[in-house]
Formats: structure tokens, sequence, C-alpha cells
């Protein structure tokens, strides 16, 4: 008796602390009703209360859905971070309403769910539903849509197409449950719906599009600033944070950065040869996190600025009494200059006055691209 006892609670135990270490977490959503965290979106359209055809509500979620009528539209998701997640994936629900009982999506309508991993510069499609013949569901009631329409992420923008078989209203093919699962573990993910229809009377709704991951590890350092943001490749940049130790190891995307340890709280992370605007990622035994916004890489190839037509002063100091002085002078004129060629006058007044002093510059030779002191 008290043999199974244990063994019942070793069995609940086992299986509540499994079902933490496997449960889903919710990385980002967009409810259009103020779920958090919120994966903040732009386009498309308040859509609320009921659609004509079916005549059920606009949304699945609370009150608001978001809609696209009559036009081409985008609607585009924030970028978000997924590296501390694995099996993360993308789900959202989709309805087909009309204005009038005999419209509805066509072949050439549709919603496209494209995939982003480096922040929205390039995309790639990876699940599409098309209309068919005046197709329409809605969310709930007798004309619901119940199709699950779900691809697995493969980056090759050519999407996996869901058709319904006919026109009219739909059930089992009225595709409504849409995922993107196998999506990569990346801090620049981004989600993309692409929407066409092309009648006042076709309107295409969305709601719940949700991040989801399996959170694959816990942080034991942190970020809270980064500078500079910008420059070259070589560039040091310093992190201030928490828990790093002379094993963080830092990337910027997936390109490995050289680290140079200060202390727990304070790492110099040298930007990369062949780096490009990303965010940087410290990764701490084997747990990655990153920056909050994104480092800008400043291309220093092809030519810059003209030549200029004489050599320059950078920069001059003169001592408040005695005679110490310093003059930095700068050759970008693309030729070697003799500096003996050159003085410096000065003056008592700067009308009228007499000319107290002259600085003769030594004869050496300043080199294109030199600075001398
Ligand atoms: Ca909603
Ligand atoms: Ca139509
Ligand atoms: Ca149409
Ligand atoms: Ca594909």
């Amino acid at each position: 008796m008290t043999l199974i006892y244990k063994y019942s609670l070793l069995i609940i135990t086992l299986l509540t602390s499994a079902s933490f270490v496997s449960g889903q977490t919710t990385i980002a959503i967009q409810d259009f009703d103020g779920a958090t965290p919120t994966m903040t979106y732009a386009g498309g359209n308040a859509a609320t209360g009921n659609g004509s055809f079916p005549n059920t509500p606009k949304f699945v979620s609370t009150s608001n859905g978001r809609e696209v009528n009559n036009s081409t539209t985008d609607i585009v998701f924030a970028t978000t971070s997924t590296l501390l997640y694995s099996s993360v994936f993308f789900e959202v629900r989709l309805a087909s309403f009309a204005e009038t009982s005999g419209n509805g999506a066509d072949g050439g309508d549709y919603a496209i769910i494209s995939i982003s991993i480096d922040g929205g510069t390039t995309w790639s499609r990876e699940l599409r539903i098309n209309g068919n013949n005046n197709a329409k569901w809605g969310f709930s009631g007798s004309n619901a849509g119940t199709g699950t329409a779900t691809v697995a992420y493969d980056g090759d923008n050519t999407p996996t197409v869901f058709s319904p078989a006919g026109g009219g209203y739909r059930t089992a093919d009225g595709y409504t449950f849409l995922s993107v699962t196998g999506l990569p573990s990346n801090s620049n993910l981004r989600v993309k719906m692409e929407f066409l229809n092309n009648s006042g009377n076709e309107i295409w709704v969305i709601d719940d599009a949700v991040l989801k991951g399996t959170l694959s590890c816990i942080p034991t350092h942190s970020i809270s600033s980064f500078n500079p943001n910008t420059g070259p490749e070589l560039t040091q940049v310093r992190i201030i944070g928490t828990g790093f130790t002379t094993a963080t190891t830092a990337e910027i995307n997936s390109i490995a950065a050289a680290v140079n340890y200060i202390s727990s709280t304070e790492l110099l992370v040298e930007i990369p040869l062949g780096a490009s605007d990303a965010t940087i990622d410290l990764i701490e035994s084997g747990c990655a996190l990153s920056t909050g916004s994104n480092f800008t890489v400043i291309d220093e190839t092809g030519t810059c600025a003209p030549l200029f037509s004489d050599i320059v002063i950078t920069e001059i100091y003169d001592n408040n009494g005695g005679s110490l002085g310093y003059i930095e002078v700068h050759n970008n004129t693309g030729a070697t200059v003799d500096l003996s060629t050159y003085t410096i006058k000065r003056w008592d007044a700067l009308v009228g006055g007499a000319n107290t002093h002259t600085y003769s510059f030594p004869a050496i030779n300043i080199l294109h691209g030199q600075t001398l002191l």
C-alpha cells in the first residue's frame, strides 16, 4: 500500500515536471485586444461585431480581429527574438467573410504567411490559403470553418497552398487554424501576412496571431545597454549587464565576435569582419541573449570624400603662458606635401596689428593620408 502510494507520488512528480519542461510558452501574441507579451503589428483594419455572410463574430478572442477588404495589404508583425526557445511555431486564425450571400474568396484571392529571419529584410512565403469560387467561412457558429493548415518552415519562399474544394460556405476545408511550425531559434524572427481580395464584398479576417515555443534555457546573464550602437567592422562595443564570465561568447548574425571580459557587468565585444546589421547575441552556458536593438554596421568600402586641395589643421593647442603648443596637420591631397613651404603667422590685433611671430614648419614630407603632430 505504502509502495503504491510512493510510486503514485513519483509518477505525479514526473508528470508535473515533464509538463513544465515541455510546456509551450507564448513568446509574443497579437489578439487585437491587448494580450501580452505584445507582438506589435501594422496594417489592415479593425474587425469587430458580426460579419454579414456568415452572420457571426469577426473575431475569435474578446471583441476584435483585423481585416482586409478589397485590397492588397500586408499585416506585418514586429521582429521577435526566439533565441531562448526551441520548437518555435506561429499560429493564427483566419476567416473569409462576404458582404453579399453570393460573394466570398475566389481562386485569385489569398492569405499568405511569410517568415523573415533577418528582421524583415528578406522574406520567405511559407503557407498560402487561396479562395475558390466565393468560398466563405466564419470563426464560430454553423458556418464556421474547421480546417487546419499546418506547414513546417523550410525557408524556400515557395508556399504550401491550401484551397477549399469548392465555393459557398465551407467547413472542413474552410481553413481557419493556420500554423507554421519548426521556426528557427533566431534573434530577428518576423512574421508577415499578405492578403489580396478584389471586391468590396470580400473580407479576410484574422485573430489571435501568436508565436509560441519551448523555453530551452534560463539565462544567468542579462544585458542592460550597449554603446556605441553603430560603427564599422572591428568597432569595440561596450556591453553593460550582469552575470558575464570569462566564458561568455558573442555573435552578430551568427558570426563569432571577439570578447574582452572586463567584469561580470561589463564586456567589450569587437564587431567581426563580415558583420551586417543585427542584434549582438551574448551566449552564456549555451543560453543566448540579444541586445534589445540592432548594431548598425557602417560600410567602409568604396571611395569616400574627394581629395582636398590642400593640407588641413585638424587640431591645435596653445598653452596659456609659456611656449608650449601643438599643431596637428592632416594631408588628404592625394600627394606628398613638403611642410617647409608652410608658415603660421601671429598678429597682436585682428585688424591693423603687427605680425609678432612667424612659425615655420620643419622640412618634413607629409604623405597622403598621414596625420602629423
Ligand atoms: Ca481578438
Ligand atoms: Ca468573390
Ligand atoms: Ca475575389
Ligand atoms: Ca516551402
